[in-house]
């Protein structure tokens, strides 16, 4: 039995000699750490390049305490950089890859980060923000510095930074309880907020659920298709395999069926970890066959939203490999109930993961009873030390040692616990986060549309994507090339993943008596009608 409470009480703590160090001090430096199309990066080599790059920013003059957005694609250079900065006690801020720039000037601003890492790929999208940072000293990038104009601010190419730092083995004197690194987390109304985590819960998520739950091992080899700037991608592809020296192979393109498979084949891993949608994707592809491509897949994982029941039973059926489902949160790093090998029960999230208490409460507060259905509560050594700059939020979300979910549980008989939605509006697509409000925002920003409410509204494989219900302005007729206008402006305003695939046009929306949209009678009216 692992001793968890060890984890949380070591005082003076740096995660980076517990992930890097100790693996180099236990003979692997040769070993492959992470794999990538034309790459790898042994875990000697990536002591070296995080001393060096920790040794390079403090030449810069970026030192402990100091915050590092990190724009980055998952490449070797995102564990070096994510390393690095913790090692030198910087934090490390990686986003989303997938948004807007207007998104990015939020975030940048607000994390009030004076160095950014960007990837080449993604410069040129969050460039034009760049002249309105008031707090950044400093922009590092992934490839080539000349690719992206930054005014005054200079620029430094990471491997310069890298080249010049020295290799000397260095940690800087954080404590366990000191912020390491921070996630931003989206709500349903309201800006991103930054959700700071401590060194000591990296190695408390890999102790409970991925030593207990996953049972990994050194000789394992990790895809993850969720990516690392992700809380579920981070633990997954980095914390996780490194927690016992195990490999990790990284793909800096799209998980889509064919890259995926073809993965799969190349790299032979044992542990893959997806969401549903792409699980759904991948069983309606004929190469869904024994192992997926690999004759040593033992594990799979979902998270990120429910996953169907009969998704989990046809991949089990098709792949002969078990998916775990289990879920986490920004909030508590990562997956805190789920299924376990040998007791999986498909269409709920298991049962709490060792280390984490659940439970689940009535709207007074008091818990529920077998089959009632409440607000999920968890309390475990990996919450979040808080929200940054965000009061109300964080004394709501984070209560002593409870931390408040905003899903919707209930337990059954047998001790599972099944997701029956949101206590907000919020809906998953893809695992990430939609919330309807920013999707109406971006729909009453057309030119043709009034009013707008969305809702999530099952697909054929049960998995909810966006459905909207608009009022059109007058003089505006309602076809296929408005509706292809509407769903264009969403991609482009809100994000690739958010656009409405339903769209119904309505004279008016049901509305309370001071005019907010009832989401929720459109969602009854939906299920009337789809059942
Ligand atoms: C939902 C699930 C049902 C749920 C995450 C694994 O998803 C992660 O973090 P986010 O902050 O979202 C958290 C919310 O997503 N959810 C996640 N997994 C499931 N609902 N079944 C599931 N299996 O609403 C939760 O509150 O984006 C997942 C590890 C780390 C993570 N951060």
């Amino acid at each position: 039995m692992v001793n968890l409470a060890a984890v949380t009480e070591r005082r003076g703590y740096n995660a980076a000699s517990d992930f890097v160090d100790a693996n180099v001090a236990a003979g692997r430096g040769n070993k492959i750490a992470f794999k990538e199309a034309n790459n790898t990066l042994t875990y000697g080599e990536l002591q070296k390049q995080s001393c060096r790059f920790a040794s390079g920013l403090a030449a810069l003059g970026f030192g402990p305490e100091t915050r590092m957005v990190v724009l980055a694609l998952d490449t070797i250079e995102f564990p070096v950089a994510f390393w690095g900065a913790i090692r030198g006690g910087i934090i490390p801020i990686p986003l989303n890859t997938l948004l807007s720039t207007e998104q990015y000037a939020y975030m940048i601003e607000d994390s009030r980060a004076p160095l950014l890492l960007v990837s080449e790929a993604l410069a040129k999208t969050v460039e034009p923000a760049l002249p309105k940072m008031s707090w950044l000293k400093a922009v590092i990038v992934i490839g080539d510095k000349k690719i992206i104009s930054t005014g005054s601010i200079p620029a430094y190419s990471f491997d310069d930074v890298v080249a010049k730092g020295k290799a000397d083995l260095f940690t800087a004197p954080t404590l366990s309880d000191e912020v390491a690194f921070w996630l931003y987390s989206s709500g349903s109304t309201g800006a991103p907020k930054g959700t700071k985590h401590v060194h000591s819960s990296l190695m408390f998520t890999a102790k409970s659920y991925a030593e207990q739950v996953l049972g990994i091992r050194e000789d394992d080899v990790v895809y993850s298709a969720a990516k690392l700037f992700f809380a579920y991608g981070l633990g997954n592809a980095m914390t996780f395999p490194m927690s016992v020296g195990a490999t990790t192979v990284l793909l800096a393109g799209r998980p889509t069926p064919d890259s995926v498979f073809e993965i799969i084949k190349n790299e032979q891993p044992s542990i893959f970890c997806g969401v549903p949608t792409l699980y759904a994707a991948l069983i309606a592809d004929k190469r869904a066959t024994k192992g997926a491509g690999s004759a040593k897949l033992r594990m799979c994982v979902s998270a990120g939203e429910a996953l169907p029941q009969h998704v989990g039973e046809n991949w089990k059926r098709q792949v002969g490999v078990d998916i775990l489902d289990g879920i986490g949160s920004t909030e508590m790093l990562h997956i805190f109930l789920s299924n376990r090998p040998g007791e999986i029960r498909y269409g709920t999230s298991g049962k709490p993961v060792p280390g984490y208490d659940a439970k689940i409460l009535d709207e007074h507060g008091k818990e529920c009873s077998v089959d009632e259905i409440g607000e999920l509560v968890v309390r475990g050594a990996s919450a979040a030390e808080g929200y940054w700059n965000q009061r109300e939020k964080s004394r709501r979300t984070f209560a002593g040692e409870w931390t408040y979910t905003g899903d919707k549980y209930v337990r059954d008989a047998d001790g599972f616990l099944r997701c029956c939605g949101r206590t907000d509006d919020m809906f998953k697509v893809s695992g990430i986060w939609v919330s309807p409000v920013e999707v109406e925002a971006a729909l009453i920003s057309h030119e043709a549309v009034l009013e707008a409410a969305v809702i999530g509204h099952e697909d054929s494989d049960g998995l909810l994507k966006p459905k909207a219900y608009i009022v059109l302005k007058q003089g505006f007729a309602s076809d296929d090339a408005l509706f292809e206008s509407l769903k264009a402006h969403v991609k482009d305003k809100a994000g690739a993943w958010k656009y409405p695939r339903w769209i119904d046009v309505k004279a008016e929306l049901p509305k309370t008596a001071t005019g907010k949209i009832q989401r929720f009678k459109l969602r009854e009216e939906d299920a009337g009608t789809s059942a």
